[in-house]
């Protein structure tokens, strides 16, 4: 039998020195600032990169012209750089390095033949995500995998390609996720396999992992198949429910459900050694200012982890701050909380009541 990912992290690392010198490897350096949101209790990261507003962009997914001739498109991972290849991560997956990284070792999980981006996660693309964070267990037990699904989702390159960082601290999301699970004053703590929401103003449905070695009669690939199915199952009633407000256009409700079709839907999908997540998405971007400016959010954005190429894209992130900003690109709860499923409705009233009681009723009179 062929094994997988035996010794990830030292091929990593060696391919990426290789590749970091003969230049076929381009690492940018960044200058990462913390924003506190007292509002929401989150520490957030903003990755500043002005290097990356002069990289190149994704090539647009395959266009037909008018005499019906197919224009030649150019797949960076088919045939990929062999200089970026680390290994086989399954029978139909391969590990490249990310050709334009921020964070060192920062690699894809690519299928071997042609997949459109648009397509569900296959409980294949789910183990090996898995495989991949097990093998970082040791070195980078933070490490995060995430796919951006759809166009709206931040991707840029339409060939099926999952990506994982492998980082030594968790991402703001990973602390987020460990304080809300917790056992607080009116609140249980949240068991394997429980769902879980985050103070994000959007819709976004998570999920704690059960943790194979200790299920009887479930392995891996059962449990990431089965917390995918509910997710976008979640997802799925969530963004039918929203579609269905009564103040949205005709426009926008066809938006919101992808057209009718599944491939027309977007989302970013995160994944550590302890919890999944799927965000839905309503546009690539946040919304411009008046001066034009808006910034292009992909999973990491969800995962705490924002992106500025330019002084005024930083300058706003501080200023309109990174919450209100990547909820934008979702489908941001109204102020009197539309949007929000019946489920997390009821769950938010009860937190609030239990709030109120403790606070001897302080909180209605605000
Ligand atoms: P996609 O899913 O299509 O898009 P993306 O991660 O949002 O990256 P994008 O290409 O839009 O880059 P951006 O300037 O926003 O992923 C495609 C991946 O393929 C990318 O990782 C890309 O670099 C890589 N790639 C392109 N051509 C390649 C080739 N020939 N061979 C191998 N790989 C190739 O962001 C630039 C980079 O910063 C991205 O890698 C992005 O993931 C990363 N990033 C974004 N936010 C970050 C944050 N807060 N912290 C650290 N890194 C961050």
């Amino acid at each position: 039998m062929t094994t997988y990912l035996d010794d990830l992290y030292s091929k990593l690392g060696s391919t990426y020195h290789a590749a970091l010198l003969s230049g076929n490897l381009i690492f940018t350096t960044s200058d990462t600032q913390t924003i506190t949101e007292t509002e929401y209790n989150i520490e957030y990261e903003v990755c500043y990169a002005p290097a990356l507003a002069k990289k190149p962009q994704g090539i647009p997914p395959v266009v037909e012209a008018k005499t019906h001739e197919k224009i030649e498109r150019v797949d960076p991972f088919l045939p990929h750089d062999p200089t970026l290849f680390v290994e086989d991560a399954s029978e139909h997956h391969k590990i490249l390095l990310n050709k334009f990284c921020v964070v060192p070792h920062h690699f894809l999980i690519v299928t071997k033949d042609f997949r459109p981006q648009t397509q569900p996660l296959l409980p294949e693309d789910l183990l090996t995500a898995w495989n991949a964070l097990q093998a970082l267990k040791n070195s980078h037990p933070d490490a995060i995998a995430f796919y951006n699904c759809g166009a709206r989702s931040g991707a840029s390159q339409p060939h099926k390609h999952l990506q994982v960082l492998p980082i030594t601290r968790p991402t703001p999301l990973t602390n987020l996720v460990r304080e809300v699970i917790q056992r607080r004053p009116g609140r249980r703590e949240t068991r394997p396999g429980e769902q879980f929401t985050v103070p994000f103003p959007c819709v976004h449905h998570a999920i704690l992992l059960q943790d194979p070695e200790n299920t009887p009669g479930k392995d891996a690939e059962d449990i990431l198949v089965e917390t995918y199915i509910k997710l976008m199952d979640n997802m799925l009633m969530s963004i039918r429910e929203y579609a269905e407000q009564e103040h949205l256009s005709e426009e926008e409700r066809n938006l919101v459900m992808g057209g009718g079709r599944a491939s027309g839907l977007a989302y970013n999908w995160i994944l550590t050694s302890e919890f999944m997540m799927l965000v839905p998405r309503r546009q690539e971007s946040t919304n411009p200012t008046e001066d034009g400016i808006a910034l292009s959010i992909n999973s990491l954005g969800f995962a705490g982890m924002v992106l500025a190429k330019t002084p005024e894209e930083l300058e706003h992130v501080k200023k309109t701050g990174v919450i209100e900003l990547i909820a934008e690109t979702g489908f941001m709860f109204g102020k009197d909380g539309e949007g929000r499923s019946a489920e997390e409705e009821a769950q938010k009233k009860k937190e609030q009541e239990v709030l109120e009681k403790q606070m001897g009723g302080a909180l209605s009179s605000l």
